[in-house]
Parts: structure tokens; C-alpha cells; sequence
């Protein structure tokens, strides 16, 4: 076949690929039944990432509480940020397949723990426990799994503490349970991870030096756990000096409160 002849057929054979991939998302993803089922599906599905937005509000209001309360007894606030973020379809799909879970809301709901996430950016390590056992104490929260990748960083050098508990939303019509995982990390480990979740899907590098880099990224997660040593450190020196001495801050005679 000359290269001419070589032209013609490719190009047959792509607008004959062209009219199958027509005629298929006509016939199948805009046939009546299939819209059926997208309108009959839609409702639960948003049902659903509703009730999650509602777990996602009653863990955060349940963070900035103890933050507020913790900031008085702490001089200063434990929490730096909160961030959240209902999973996406995208992300849920490609998960549910990776975990092969059927195609039904109350597999998902049982089977996919992280629909609802909550990222709790803290100051200093030890705040991450203390806030950690605070919220855990809580007696409408039951813990499900927790994984400790700061103890036991992950192979990449991702550290954080992850909760996977159950929290009730109040609904018109009862009480509902919703999982939610719960992220916590200090600011130097998120830093890491945000940068790392960023160069990790953007490459396509040879198998060789993306291996390098995944040692140099591994590499700099060592250091940042020792910063977040040192300034802990710092830290634990400065409450250490305080509790050791004392400001006398009652008027002498007119004490306002009571101890
Ligand atoms: P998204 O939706 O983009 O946030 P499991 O449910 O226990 O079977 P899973 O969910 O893989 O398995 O659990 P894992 O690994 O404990 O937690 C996954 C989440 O932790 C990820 O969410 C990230 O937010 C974070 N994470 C875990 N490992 C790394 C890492 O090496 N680098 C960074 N930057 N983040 C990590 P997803 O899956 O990305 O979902």
C-alpha cells in the first residue's frame, strides 16, 4: 500500500470510528431510559453529598470550639486553619472502582470513608494529639479507623494523623449518622503535602529520575519533621519558663475573681 492509499484508509477508518462513538452516546447515554435513571438517581446522590456537608459542618463548629476554648488556657490558638472538601465525583468513581464497590448509595456510604473530609492545620506536633483526644473524648463521636502517618510516615514521606470517625446530623425527620476523615497536620507538613499532591500528578518523567525526585521530596519531608522538632522545642521551653515563673497579674487587695 502507498503512502497515498495508507492517507485514505486511516482516514475511513476514523470518521467510521467517529459515527460509532455517535451513534453510541445517542443511542445508549442519550436513550430515554438512560436519562430516566439519571433523573431518578440525581435526587439521592445529591441527598447524599448534602448530608455530608452537613457532618463537615458540625466537625468544624466542634474544631473552632475547642480552639476558642483551648486559646484561653494555651495563650494562643492551637488551630491554624480548617479546610474541607466534599470528594468528588471524579474521585469517588475512580475509587469506587480501584475498591470495587457496587453501584449503590449504601455501599458508598459504607465502603468509601472519606467523602467528607476535614483537614485541621494545627501550630505545633503535640497540638495535633491534644486536639486529637479533645475531639475524640466527644461522646457523639465514635472513632472507626486512625492511622498515624506521623508515628508511621507513608513510603513517599507524607505525615499526617488520619480519623476516620462517625458524627449524627440532626435531620426534619431523626438522626443520621455520616463518616467523615478528619486530617490532621501542622503547618509544615501540610505545606509539604500541598506541594507534593501538586508535583506528584504534573510529571511524566522517565521512570529513573522520578525516582530521584521521589527521594529528594522524601528527603525534604525529614527535614520538615525536624523543623517541626525544633520549633515544638522552642515552644516547650518558653510554657517550661513560664510555668516556672509566674506572673503576678491580681491587684494586690482587690482580687476581681475567685480561683
Ligand atoms: P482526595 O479526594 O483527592 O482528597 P483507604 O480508604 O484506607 O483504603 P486511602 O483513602 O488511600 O485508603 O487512605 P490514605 O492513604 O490513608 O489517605 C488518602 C488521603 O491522604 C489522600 O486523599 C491525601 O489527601 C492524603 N495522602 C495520602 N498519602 C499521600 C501522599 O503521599 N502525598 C500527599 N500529598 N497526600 C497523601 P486522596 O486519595 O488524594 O483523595
Amino acid at each position: 500500500m502507498n503512502q497515498e492509499e495508507n492517507n485514505a484508509l486511516t482516514e475511513a477508518l476514523e470518521n467510521t470510528l467517529s459515527t460509532v462513538q455517535d451513534d453510541f452516546v445517542r443511542e445508549s447515554l442519550m436513550s430515554d431510559s438512560f436519562l430516566d435513571f439519571v433523573e431518578q438517581n440525581t435526587k439521592p446522590i445529591d441527598q447524599m453529598f448534602a448530608y455530608y456537608r452537613c457532618a463537615i459542618l458540625e466537625v468544624e463548629t466542634k474544631f473552632n470550639v475547642l480552639d476558642e476554648s483551648l486559646s484561653v488556657q494555651l495563650e494562643r490558638n492551637p488551630i491554624e486553619s480548617i479546610k474541607s472538601r466534599v470528594k468528588s465525583v471524579e474521585s469517588l468513581l475512580r475509587k469506587m472502582r480501584r475498591k470495587n464497590v457496587p453501584l449503590n448509595l449504601s455501599a458508598i456510604e459504607e465502603n468509601i470513608h472519606d467523602i467528607a473530609g476535614v483537614r485541621v492545620i494545627c501550630s505545633f506536633p503535640d497540638d495535633i494529639y491534644e486536639l486529637a483526644d479533645a475531639f475524640l473524648a466527644q461522646d457523639d463521636i465514635t472513632l472507626i479507623k486512625r492511622k498515624d502517618y506521623i508515628k508511621d510516615p507513608k513510603p513517599s514521606g507524607y505525615r499526617s494523623l488520619h480519623l476516620i470517625v462517625e458524627i449524627p446530623i440532626f435531620l426534619k425527620d431523626g438522626k443520621r449518622n455520616m463518616k467523615v476523615e478528619v486530617q490532621f497536620r501542622t503547618i509544615a507538613m501540610d505545606f509539604w503535602a500541598s506541594l507534593e499532591h501538586k508535583l506528584h500528578y504534573k510529571h511524566d518523567l522517565p521512570p529513573e529520575r522520578a525516582k530521584v525526585l521521589a527521594d529528594e521530596l522524601r528527603n525534604c519531608a525529614e527535614q520538615i519533621e525536624l523543623l517541626d522538632m525544633r520549633m515544638q522545642a522552642v515552644r516547650n521551653e518558653i510554657v517550661t519558663y513560664n510555668e516556672e515563673n509566674p506572673k503576678d497579674a491580681s491587684f494586690p487587695g482587690f482580687p476581681m475573681f475567685d480561683e
